[in-house]
């Protein structure tokens, strides 16, 4: 019988340690919890009292500030671009919103900085901004050394060369055609290693020339002060629609991009209650997507059976288990939008379109994805 309740009080400890866990409200700091720890023999169990020490998420700094400090680039057109009156628009703006929307219910409570591709890491690690949303590159590096984590790819991009129809470029040049051509792209970047890397291997001989903005970058080409500029193909669609002079005609190759440039979220290494909430935001814009629910019929799914019902805070839902309202998601959904309503009003406006990309649902042939909310 006494064994039986020191059974019952072992197992109640422990529940107490995981509801403590996930439902800190702590400033962010070190959280101080004492357990149970139980050793149990053939005779009796015992309970001895010990201290688990578990620093804070940034998840719980976020809630508590209310407001999600969110990096973006601020000049990538479509992306993150600076309206004249300060706001910012563009895809990974809305992605910024949509986990602040997950985060602490409102889409409106973002602080947006813009930072340059070199200043953006550092950015992460002095605490400046809790996440990026800044046409990131997943890499080896990065993922590692650099001391970065990654969410879930939400554009699948490849790196592209942009030159003058003028100059002899055609949709159909090479790198190896580059040979003594002057290549201006942006500092701090995987564009920079890849070009210098790939004219290499083509044994074209460049003078690359780097610079901290892109709008430097599109200057000097406007200019004439380079040949070629070379980043994510996306970023060249976009420059080409907005600054394509009347007296010039840019042309975009090769129609194989030259690098794999996954883009997503990027945040600190080894926070997983917040990499959790970061990454699950952009799975419930997928799954919504899958089921086409959309801003404007979300409230007609709330209390839908099965997935629908649990991803918008139903009967089994799994948020506030992660830290979040049981909501959350219906807020993403409900302010933000699903993955198609994202890309499409800030691609389709400068003619990228997802039919046919790898930026599809997988159920199209592409590589949108998301694993089940279960
Ligand atoms: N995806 C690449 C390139 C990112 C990058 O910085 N791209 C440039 C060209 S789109 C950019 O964001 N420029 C905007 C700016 O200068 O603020 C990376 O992660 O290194």
């Amino acid at each position: 019988m006494k064994s039986k309740y020191w059974k019952l009080l072992a197992v109640f400890l422990s529940i107490g340690i995981v509801a403590a866990a996930c439902g800190s409200d702590d400033g962010g700091g070190s959280s101080t919890t004492t357990a149970a720890q139980t050793t149990t023999t053939a005779e009796a169990t015992t309970t001895t009292e010990v201290e688990v020490v578990q620093s804070g998420s940034l998840l719980d700094t976020v809630q508590s500030r209310g407001t999600l400090n969110c990096g973006v680039s601020g000049s990538a057109v479509a992306f993150s671009e600076t309206q004249a009156d300060g706001s910012i628009t563009g895809f990974d703006a809305d992605y910024c919103r949509a986990v602040a929307a997950a985060m602490t219910g409102s889409a409106d409570n973002v602080s947006f900085t813009a930072l340059t591709a070199s200043e953006r890491f550092t950015a992460v690690q002095t605490g400046d901004v809790d996440v990026l949303m800044r046409n990131t590159t997943w890499t080896q590096s990065r993922d590692s050394s650099v001391g970065m984590d990654f969410g879930p790819t939400t554009y699948f991009d490849g790196q592209q060369l942009m030159a003058r129809v003028g100059d002899g470029f055609s949709a159909d040049s090479t790198v190896a055609d580059l040979d003594g051509a002057v290549v201006c792209t942006n500092i701090g970047t995987t564009t920079e290693k890849n070009i210098a890397e790939a004219a290499e291997m083509a044994g074209a001989e460049i003078t690359l020339l780097g610079f901290e903005t892109s709008d430097e970058v599109y200057e000097t080409f406007i200019n004439g002060g380079c040949d070629i500029t070379t980043t994510d193909g996306s970023a060249l669609v976009g420059r080409k629609v907005r600054m394509q002079p009347d007296d010039q005609e840019w042309v975009i190759f090769p129609a194989t991009p030259i690098s794999k440039e996954p883009l997503g979220p990027t945040y600190g290494q080894n926070d997983s209650a917040f990499a959790d909430a970061v990454n699950w935001t952009v799975y419930a814009t997928i799954i919504a997507d899958e089921y086409g629910i959309t801003s404007a019929n979300v409230d007609d799914h709330v209390g839908d059976e099965g997935e629908v019902g649990r991803l918008l805070g139903g009967d089994g839902e799994l948020q506030t288990g992660m830290g979040l309202a049981a909501d959350a998601f219906y807020q993403v959904i409900k302010q933000v939008g699903n993955y198609s309503e994202i890309y499409n009003r800030n691609l389709n406006p400068v003619g990228l379109v997802r039919e046919g990309s790898a930026n599809a649902g997988w159920l199209d042939g592409g590589l949108i994805y998301s694993p089940p909310a279960r």
